[in-house]
């Protein structure tokens, strides 16, 4: 199952003319991580695919198979010309995206 937080999953740099990307983030229910990651797109006005990896086993898949592994949670940045980065660790991605936001 794919949710969204925030409009479309498209995010424009609100601050700057800047490039858009599509963040997709695989997250958990039950985790705790990535429910920090999550108040913090709701923060920060982002827009962000929410990929579950219990409810999707194609996202579970996806990320195995880009990661080599299955910790959550993950953001995947898919740039306006197609480079894609995973990132893990709730700190770093928080981090990112308060980054992209202008927040810091
Ligand atoms: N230090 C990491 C911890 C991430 C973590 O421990 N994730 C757990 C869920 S809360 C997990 O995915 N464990 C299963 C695994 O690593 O395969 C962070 O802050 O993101």
């Amino acid at each position: 199952m794919t949710r969204t937080l925030g409009r479309n999953g498209m995010f424009r740099h609100p601050k700057k003319e800047g490039p858009l990307s599509q963040f997709s983030l695989y997250r958990a229910s039950w985790c705790g991580f990535c429910s920090l990651v999550e108040r913090a797109v709701v923060r920060l006005g982002l827009e962000v695919e929410l990929r579950d990896i219990d409810a999707d086993a194609g996202a579970r898949a996806d990320l195995f198979e880009a990661t080599g592994r299955e910790t959550v949670p993950c953001l995947r940045v898919e740039g306006e010309e197609g480079a894609v980065s995973w990132i893990h660790e709730s700190a770093v991605i928080i981090g990112f995206l308060e980054e992209r936001a202008g927040a810091r």
